[in-house]
């Protein structure tokens, strides 16, 4: 099935934000990757673009595209519990190892002043590493791809607008993924936009 025949996948939102200048031209060997960004405290937004802009000045690092935003429910934890999230994807080509996107992922939510103290509880900002190239790893330090990317809406719709051929690694192309899952809970903020810095 090509995804455009989906009835459920909607057609690319207009604030998808694509860089088309060549990352090959100034990285020597880039890998793609892709980042999940979440935040469900104080100004979300701006979170989301401060990640964005700390992305885009990592050296050896390209942002390629830059979803649209997504207000959605909180996932895997009580109803209610919890204020409701922005979501969004990041892609990127890079010359950094997994682990260093990790490291940079890490910093970049100490820099926004993510606090750990709860499993799954409320954060300023959360950058997962949804996929690396087609690696598949099980250590638990970084699993790859994010070990319950294909479980979630939140992710899978974002990703999809700025890559509607995307696949999981392992499990499948995220529009056919999305068909099972459906966008219930993940809703479009067409009154927002991140942007891509030059
Ligand atoms: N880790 C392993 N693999 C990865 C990876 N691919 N990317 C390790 C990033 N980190 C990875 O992460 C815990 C540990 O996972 C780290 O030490 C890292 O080395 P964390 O960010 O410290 O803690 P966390 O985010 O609370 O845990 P986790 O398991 O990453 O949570 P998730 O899966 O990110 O889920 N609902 C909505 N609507 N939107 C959301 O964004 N996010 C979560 C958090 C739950 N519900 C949500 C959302
Ligand atoms: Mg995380």
């Amino acid at each position: 099935m090509t995804p455009n025949s989906d009835p459920t996948v909607q057609p690319v939102p207009a604030s998808v934000v694509h860089q088309v200048d060549a990352a090959d031209t100034t990285l020597h060997n880039p890998q793609h990757a892709v980042i999940a960004l979440g935040s469900n405290i104080g100004n979300r937004l701006e979170r989301l673009q401060s990640a964005v802009d700390a992305l885009a000045d990592t050296p050896g690092l390209k942002v390629k595209a830059v979803s649209p935003v997504y207000e959605t429910e909180p996932w895997g934890v009580d109803p209610g519990s919890q204020s409701s999230y922005f979501n969004a994807v990041v892609l990127v080509r890079t010359t950094l190892p997994p682990s260093s996107l990790l490291e940079r992922g890490h910093a970049i939510e100490e820099a926004l002043e993510r606090v750990r103290d709860e499993h799954w509880g409320p954060r300023t900002i959360d950058v997962d590493i949804v996929a690396y190239q087609g690696v598949i790893s099980d250590d638990p330090r970084l699993t790859l791809p994010h070990p319950r990317v294909h479980e979630r809406a939140f992710v899978l719709v974002p990703w999809h607008d700025v890559d509607p051929a995307a696949e999981v690694p392992g499990h499948g192309a995220v529009a056919e993924l999305l068909t099972g899952l459906g966008h219930e809970g993940v809703a479009p903020r067409a009154d927002l936009e991140l942007s891509l810095p030059e």
